[in-house]
């Protein structure tokens, strides 16, 4: 059996907001990687192992990717080269419906034009790299057949992919399939982690990014980009989990709109990230948070290190 045996890192990249933390939960069937309608909600590389009898396929999201502006963002990217660097395959994901609505915008702007189908800069990311790619057109659910068949035709033209699969990450659609191609870019080898394990990070930080995503779904503009979680305390006991986290923002300013009219924001914060906490460890949690200020921690490169975003 082991001769038959395939193992393998792939690397999950794209834009911000292309659904690749969607797509790293569908192919686990578990919430493991935090996904908000928001851009650039994952900070860090994010594994999760995928196991079959004949294969295991370590998957790594990642932040999307930008020009870094801040020291944050700079570390975010370095995730991103690590990720190209480790893996064996990378899966491009774009998105189907950023491209449509801007060809709609375009189209009541300027009845001639012609949008650009291509990210070319994306493209260029992963080109470097020399491994296979496969090409996953995201989101499926949201834009007509021809949409579809005409970014791939533009996608196969620019660049030579080792296999290309639409997918609707949310509605789980293709999913088998894309694991499927992906298997047969894996190099032969045995499992690298127990076939029940699902991933390498503690609990502490599954809990401070359900926290986090409690942040970008709570709050508006920069406040959640301005904030980490760093967690303070984490006492198991078989019945109850108790855990002190600090909130930790860029300015002081900040630290009152976190907290909210007579701590009404965060209560709530607290309350719905108790919720999800749970439900991820299956577990009663004793939640405590308290907000911290850390003047321009996101442009300070100790801090941002500190504050866990190290590789
Ligand atoms: N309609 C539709 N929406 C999707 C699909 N996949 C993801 N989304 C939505 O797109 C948004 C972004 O999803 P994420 O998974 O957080 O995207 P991401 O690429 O991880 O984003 P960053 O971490 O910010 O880089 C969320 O609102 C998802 O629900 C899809 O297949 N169809
Ligand atoms: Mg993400």
């Amino acid at each position: 059996m082991r001769s038959n045996h395939f193992s393998g890192y792939a690397a999950i990249l794209g834009r911000p907001n292309a659904g690749k933390s969607t797509l790293m939960n569908a192919l686990l069937g578990s919430k493991l990687s935090i996904a908000t309608h928001k851009a650039q909600t994952t900070r860090h590389q994010i594994m999760g192992i995928y196991s079959e009898e004949d294969c295991q396929i370590i998957f790594l999201d990642t932040p999307g990717i930008i020009q870094p502006k801040y020291e944050l963002q700079k570390a975010m990217m370095r995730f991103v080269e690590k990720a190209e660097k480790e893996a064996d395959v990378m899966l491009l994901l774009v998105d189907l419906k950023r491209s449509f609505t801007q060809q709609e915008r375009d189209k009541k702007n300027t009845p001639n034009a012609s949008t650009e189908l291509v990210d070319h800069e994306l493209l260029g990311h992963v080109r470097s790299q020399h491994k296979p790619v496969i090409l996953v057109l995201n989101k499926m659910d949201t834009v007509p057949e021809e949409w579809l068949k005409k970014v791939q035709g533009a996608y196969e033209e620019a660049f030579t992919f080792a296999g290309i699969q639409a997918i609707s990450a949310l509605e789980q659609h293709g999913i088998p399939a894309l694991i499927d191609q992906l298997k047969t870019k894996l190099p032969k080898g045995p499992a690298f982690y127990p076939k029940d394990e699902l991933s390498e990070h503690p609990l502490r930080f599954f809990v401070s990014e359900f926290i986090r995503e409690q942040l970008f779904l709570n709050y508006h503009e920069e406040l959640p980009y301005s904030a980490t979680i760093e967690i303070l305390e984490y006492q198991e006991s078989p019945e109850i989990d108790r855990i002190m986290a600090d909130i930790v923002v860029n300015r002081n300013s900040q630290k009152g709109m976190i907290i909210g009219k007579k701590g009404a924001a965060i209560k709530q914060l607290g309350i719905q990230s108790r919720a999800s906490i749970e439900s991820f460890l299956d577990k009663q949690v004793h939640l405590e948070l308290h907000v911290k200020v850390r003047e321009k921690w996101r442009e300070k490169e100790h801090m941002v290190r500190n504050l866990g975003y190290r590789e």
